[in-house]
């Protein structure tokens, strides 16, 4: 079937038409070129990378260690690639992603600075019909939305930003080129993972730097360090099997930690002192899954957060600044961050912290910030202040399935997803790590490697069954939802205004969009195929 674009150009018929080149959109395009689908990836940055290639703020660094964040569908990749250090920077991250779109020649179906508008579906002949930027028109059986969880950077909109005579950043943003701060008085609002990881090193270099926080977060240190070869060597022995463990746990990492099992408070106040004590000398995330119940009992959650607001106040020499930083919330419940030097970072003479709880930011004006008691002249801001997560890259497009409804208006109220994978009204879009699955509560790569396999299955299934069309029911999906509550609600996760809720996002409907639980969803999902893709209808 030939058609002309608004360009006047013939409008492609393709099998599938993939958002995105990060981590998820590459596989996707690997694993749709086995099935020998005509494949073309939109990416709107000019490369591979996804999150790799937009945060590239100073210190930007995986808090998931380099030997579990990787993909492991190819097996020689996974052997030969060597890691150099604990946790891989961004950096590392990015050249890595470059590696394996140059090794299995991706670019070529890859069109780069190309954003995706619309996808609207044709019900008269089951075709999606694709948007961009540039003028493209392209029409395909199925639509993968490799969009990220962590795309839609968030901004506020202080009133009077763009009269600021300095320069502004977003750490989801950062300019390729990098930011030299040297002799600039600097302002970050937001302490989160970005603002946790650039502020040391922005600390290094500024004139001055003032912290605008409006939660304080809890932060174990990284201990980051180069790889050990020993521990490389040992994982590479058995890839395979460390793979197989992380299946296994609920983060679907960090399944060689000892002690997870066990409750926190079975244990005396000294030998629990002396667990968290040795997983804080670790470093990192695991902290959390030390014991088997922080994360449900909220007894168990205070003794590991008071450990760690101790650890707070034993480093930040000022005892006013560092009840600032000290949080009073559960640990975990917003995300657990990984740090070199944060609160350290207090403890220079050039670094002063805001509270901005107690006195908010009312608006930015050409000099710099005004909160509601104090003015702060400023050269640059830098804005930590996150994404708009898992919906934000979706909705920012026109999507339209059945009878012309969009996505927006069908998650008006809240994101509604059947698994993660596809909501109800769209046939044959998929989302890869969507809402309602593991997603951002889980290690990213094995997650989107396990969406990609169950998507390219899917369309292997219908094929073979003489079938064009798949889509999530409505029961299946309410169902489903309800499921992911009532796990969400024998936890801790939904106390406090994290992303996770949407909290962060001003509007933004708050429900609670990543599952719990790894095993319990992989479970699920293999029992959805082998009952014939319940669930779903095909026609
Ligand atoms: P986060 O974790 O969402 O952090 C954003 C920070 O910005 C957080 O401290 C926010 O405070 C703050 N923020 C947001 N809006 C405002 C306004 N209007 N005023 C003041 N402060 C504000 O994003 P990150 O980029 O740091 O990390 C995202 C994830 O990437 C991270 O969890 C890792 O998984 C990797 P709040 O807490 O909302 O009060």
């Amino acid at each position: 079937m030939s058609e002309a674009n608004p360009n006047g150009c013939e409008v492609r018929e393709l099998d599938i038409v993939i958002v995105g080149a990060g981590i998820a959109g590459c596989y996707m395009l690997y694993k749709s070129r086995e099935l020998r689908l005509e494949a073309q990836v939109f990416e709107a940055g000019d490369g591979v990378g996804g999150t790799w290639y937009w945060n590239r703020y100073p210190g930007a660094r995986c808090d998931i260690e380099s030997m579990e964040y990787s993909y492991q569908f190819d097996k020689e990749l996974q052997q030969e690639w060597e890691w150099t250090e604990r946790y891989a920077s961004q950096p590392e991250i990015l050249a890595y992603i470059n590696h394996v779109a140059d090794r299995h020649d991706l670019r070529k179906d890859i069109q780069f600075e190309t954003r995706v508008t619309s996808a609207h579906f044709d019900e008269g002949d089951a075709r999606w019909t694709v948007e961009t930027d540039r003028g493209d028109r392209v029409r395909a059986c199925f639509v993968v939305m490799a969009t990220g969880c962590l795309s839609s950077a968030n901004t506020p909109d202080f009133p009077g930003l763009h009269d600021f005579a300095g320069e502004t950043y977003h750490t989801g943003r950062w300019p390729h080129e990098g930011v030299d701060f040297t002799g600039k008085r600097v302002g970050v609002i937001g302490t989160g993972s970005s603002g946790i990881q650039s502020i040391p090193i922005i600390a290094k270099q500024a004139e001055h730097l003032t912290v605008f926080q409006r939660t304080p977060n809890y932060s174990v240190p990284a201990h980051n360090g180069p790889l050990d070869p020993e521990v490389q060597k040992r994982v590479k022995a058995d890839y395979d099997g460390l793979r197989d463990r992380n299946r296994e746990v609920p983060f679907g990492a960090f399944a060689d930690v000892e002690g997870a099992e066990e409750s926190a408070l079975e244990a005396s106040p000294e030998e629990r002192d002396g667990h968290y004590e040795r997983w804080w000398e670790n470093g990192g995330l695991t902290f959390l899954v030390s014991y088997g119940d922080l994360m449900f009992d909220p007894a168990a959650n205070i003794t590991a957060a008071e450990f760690a607001q101790r650890k707070i106040r034993e480093v930040v020499k000022d005892p006013a600044v560092a009840e600032l930083l000290v949080p009073d919330q559960t640990i975990g419940c917003k995300r657990l961050c990984a740090d070199t030097g944060y609160f350290e970072a207090y403890n220079r003479p050039n670094v002063s912290l805001v509270d901005v709880r107690k006195a908010p930011i009312q608006e930015i004006t050409p000099e710099g910030l005004l909160t509601s008691d104090a003015e702060f002249e400023l050269d640059a801001i830098v804005f930590a202040t996150g994404f708009d997560a898992m919906t934000g890259a979706l909705l920012s497009i026109d999507i339209r399935g059945r009878d012309g409804v969009s996505l927006a208006e069908a998650w008006s109220e809240g994101p509604r997803c059947y698994l993660g994978l596809q909501s109800a009204g769209f046939p044959n879009l998929f989302t890869i790590t969507g809402p309602g699955s593991p997603s951002v509560l889980s290690n990213m790569i094995p997650s989107i490697e396990q969406h990609v396999e169950w998507i390219a299955d899917c369309i292997a299934y219908l094929r073979a069954n003489g079938k064009s069309q798949i889509e999530a029911t409505v029961e299946a999906q309410n169902d489903w939802i309800d499921h992911v509550n009532e796990v969400a609600d024998m936890t801790l996760y939904r106390g406090c205004n994290s992303w996770y809720l949407g909290a962060n996002v001003p509007g933004k409907p708050q429900v609670f969009m990543p599952y719990i639980g790894v095993p319990a969803y992989l479970a699920k999902c293999n029992e959805v195929v082998a009952n014939g893709y319940e669930g779903f209808a095909t026609r």
